[in-house]
C-alpha cells in the first residue's frame, strides 16, 4: 500500500509549530473537546437525528469500534459517500477515532469515478447510504465492487440489503487505537480536476485543523452559531470553510441541510434559526430571487458566504438588500488556500473582491507565463504555498510536476491581480477546466470519455459563459461518419458511469478543427478558438 505523505520542508514546519499554526491537534480530538466541554449541547441536526455533542461523540466511538471489529485496521482508507445527513458526522469521526482514512466523495459520483479514487486510494472500504434523491447507492456499490476488487468492505447507512449496516456493525469490546501523529495525513480530499481525472489530496491533521479554526475566527463563529451545510458537505468549502469541522471546533451546532433549494433550506433557517451558511453563486441568485416571496422567516440568517466560483459585483451588491444578511466572498480550492472578505471590510471590497487569505503566512505569487512576477496590481498566474497548502497529491508524480514548482508553489491555474489592499480578485483561469455552478469539470476527461463513442472521430470541450452557472460545457464534435444524436451522445455519457454534472450541456457538430489554423495546434489552444468562434457566432445571432 503506498504510504500518505504530506511534508513541508522542515524548518516551516518548525515556523508553523512556533507561530501556533499548527497545534498538534487531531480531527477526532476537535470532537472529543467540543463534547467534554459542552455535552449536553446540540451537536447536529439532519433529516435522520438530532444529536447533542456527547451523542455524537459516543455514535462515533461506536462506529470506531464496529469499523476495526469488522475487519478494518488503522491506515485503511474508506471512500466515503454520504449526503448531508448527520450520520456523515458520526461517520467520519468515527472512522478518525479509528485511525481509518476518509477519502471524500461527492453524491454525484458514479462507478466510474468511484472505481477510480478506491483504486487510487487503495481503499479497502466504502460507506454508502441505501438510497439518496432517488437514486440507490447499493446498485452503485455492487458495481463497483466487480470492478475493484481489492474493495472489501461495503457499509450502507440505512437498508443494507446484502452489505453491512452501519447500525448493525459488530459491537464488541475491541480496543481503539491511539491518536495519530498531528502530522500525519487524516483523509484524501478530491481536486476538482483540470486536467484529467481528479487527483487525491493528503490532508494533516495539524494543517487542515489550522485551516478551520483559524477560519472559524475570521468568520466569528462562537458556539451560539447555528451554521448549516447548505452544499454538499464533502466539498471542502462546506467542510472546513470553516464550514461544519469550524463550526464543531467552536461547539457550534450543525444543520445538515438536504437539499440547497430555497424551499428546503429556508424551511431549516426558520426552524433552527440558523445564522450561518454558504453557497456558490447560482444558488445565491436563486435565493435573492425566492427571499422576496417566502413566508418562511429567514430573518436569524446572519452571514450568508458565496464562493466556488466567481460571484458578479452587481449580484454581490444585491445580498443585503434581498437576504437581509452580511455578504462574505469565499476564494478557495480544496488544495488548501482560502480567501475571505473579512466581516467588518467596506462594502466596496466585499462585492468586488475575493477576499484575502487566511494566514500571514500564506505566500502568494502572481506571476506572468514566463513565471516572473507581475507588476503589483496587474493580472497573473497565481502561485501560492503555506501553512494548509499542499505540497503534492497522493501518489502521482506527472501531476506534481505539472502543478508545483521546484520551491513549492501550487500552481493554482487562476488567473488573479490584487488590489491595492491586498485582497485579490478572480479574473479567469489557465487551466482547461468548467466551472459549472462550483462543480469543476476537466475537458480532457469529458474528450476521452467522448472518443470512445464509435460515431466520434474527434471531440473539444470548452466552457461557455452562462447566465445562471456561470459557465455551462460545450462538447463540439467531430462525428465519424453519420453525425450521432444529441441525446444518444449524452446518453453514452452517462453509461460511462460519470457524475450527471459532467454531461455535456450543449453539443455542437463540426466538420473539422482546423478551419482558421494551419497546420498543427494544441488541444488547448484549439478548445480557446472552438470557444471564441461559437460565442461570436451566437453573438451575431443576437
Ligand atoms: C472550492 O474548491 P475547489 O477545489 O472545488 O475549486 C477550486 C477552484 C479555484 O481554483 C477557482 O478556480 C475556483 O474553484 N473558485 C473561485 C472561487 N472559489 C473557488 N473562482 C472565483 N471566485 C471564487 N470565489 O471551490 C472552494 C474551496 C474552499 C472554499 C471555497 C471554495
Amino acid at each position: 500500500m503506498q504510504p500518505l505523505r504530506q511534508t513541508w520542508p522542515q524548518h516551516l514546519a518548525v515556523l508553523y509549530r512556533e507561530k501556533g499554526y499548527w497545534r498538534g491537534e487531531t480531527m477526532f480530538g476537535v470532537l472529543r473537546t467540543a463534547a467534554a466541554a459542552a455535552p449536553d449541547k446540540l451537536a447536529v441536526v439532519g433529516t435522520d437525528g438530532r444529536w447533542t455533542y456527547r451523542e455524537l461523540h459516543e455514535r462515533a466511538e461506536r462506529i470506531a469500534r464496529g469499523l476495526i471489529a469488522a475487519g478494518l485496521t488503522p491506515g485503511d482508507r474508506v471512500v466515503v459517500q454520504l449526503p448531508n445527513c448527520a450520520a456523515f458526522l458520526s461517520v467520519v469521526f468515527g472512522l478518525f477515532r479509528a485511525g481509518l482514512i476518509p477519502v471524500f466523495s461527492l453524491s454525484a459520483h458514479r462507478e466510474t469515478e468511484i472505481a477510480h479514487f478506491l483504486r487510487g486510494a487503495e481503499a479497502v472500504g466504502y460507506i454508502v447510504p441505501d438510497r439518496h434523491g432517488g437514486f440507490d447507492y447499493r446498485e452503485l456499490a455492487r458495481k463497483v465492487k466487480q470492478q475493484v476488487t481489492t474493495l472489501r468492505h461495503v457499509f450502507v447507512v440505512g437498508e443494507a440489503e446484502e452489505f453491512i449496516g452501519l447500525d448493525d456493525l459488530p459491537a464488541g469490546e475491541v480496543a481503539l487505537p491511539v491518536d495519530p501523529s498531528p502530522e500525519s495525513v487524516a483523509f484524501l480530499q478530491i481536486s476538482g480536476g483540470s486536467t484529467g481525472l481528479s487527483k487525491l489530496i493528503p490532508r494533516t491533521h495539524d494543517d487542515y485543523i489550522y485551516s478551520f479554526r483559524a477560519s472559524a475566527e475570521i468568520c466569528g463563529m462562537t458556539p451560539d452559531t447555528v451554521f448549516m451545510a447548505s452544499l454538499p458537505v464533502a466539498h471542502n468549502f462546506p467542510m472546513s470553510s470553516p464550514g461544519i469541522f469550524g463550526a464543531i471546533y467552536v461547539g457550534a451546532r450543525v444543520v445538515m441541510c438536504p437539499s440547497p433549494n430555497p424551499e428546503t433550506a429556508f424551511h431549516w433557517i426558520e426552524k433552527e434559526r440558523v445564522t450561518m451558511t454558504g453557497l456558490v453563486p447560482p444558488l445565491a441568485l436563486l435565493w435573492m430571487q425566492a427571499a422576496g416571496r417566502t413566508t418562511f422567516d429567514i430573518s436569524s440568517l446572519d452571514v450568508l458566504q458565496v464562493g466556488g466560483a466567481k460571484f458578479a459585483p452587481e449580484a454581490a451588491r444585491r445580498v443585503s438588500s434581498t437576504l437581509r444578511c452580511r455578504l462574505q466572498q469565499v476564494f478557495g480550492m480544496a488544495e488548501g488556500l482560502v480567501n475571505y472578505t473579512r466581516l467588518d471590510d467596506p462594502e466596496d471590497l466585499v462585492t468586488e473582491t475575493q477576499g484575502r487569505p487566511i494566514s500571514p503566512d500564506d505566500e502568494i505569487l502572481i506571476v506572468d507565463d514566463m513565471g516572473q512576477p507581475v507588476p503589483a496590481g496587474e493580472r497573473g498566474l497565481l502561485l501560492t504555498r503555506g501553512p494548509y497548502t499542499i505540497r503534492a497529491y497522493h501518489n502521482d508524480p506527472s501531476a506534481n510536476q505539472r502543478a508545483f514548482t521546484a520551491d513549492g508553489y501550487y500552481r493554482t491555474g487562476d488567473i488573479v491581480r490584487m488590489t491595492p489592499e491586498g485582497y485579490l480578485v478572480v479574473e479567469g483561469r489557465a487551466g482547461d477546466h468548467i466551472n459549472r455552478a462550483g462543480e469543476k469539470i476537466s475537458a480532457e476527461e469529458i474528450e476521452d470519455h467522448l472518443l470512445a463513442h464509435p460515431g466520434v472521430f474527434d471531440a473539444a470541450v470548452v466552457a461557455i459563459p452562462d447566465p445562471y452557472l456561470g459557465e455551462r460545457s460545450c462538447a463540439f464534435v467531430i462525428p465519424d461518419g453519420p453525425k450521432p444524436a444529441t441525446a444518444d451522445l449524452k446518453a453514452f455519457i452517462r453509461g460511462r458511469g460519470l457524475a450527471e454534472f459532467k454531461v455535456p450541456d450543449q453539443i455542437v457538430f463540426a466538420e473539422s478543427f482546423e478551419t482558421t489554423a494551419v497546420g498543427k495546434v494544441s488541444r488547448k489552444v484549439l478548445r480557446q478558438r472552438l470557444r471564441e468562434a461559437l460565442l461570436s457566432r451566437e453573438q451575431e445571432e443576437v
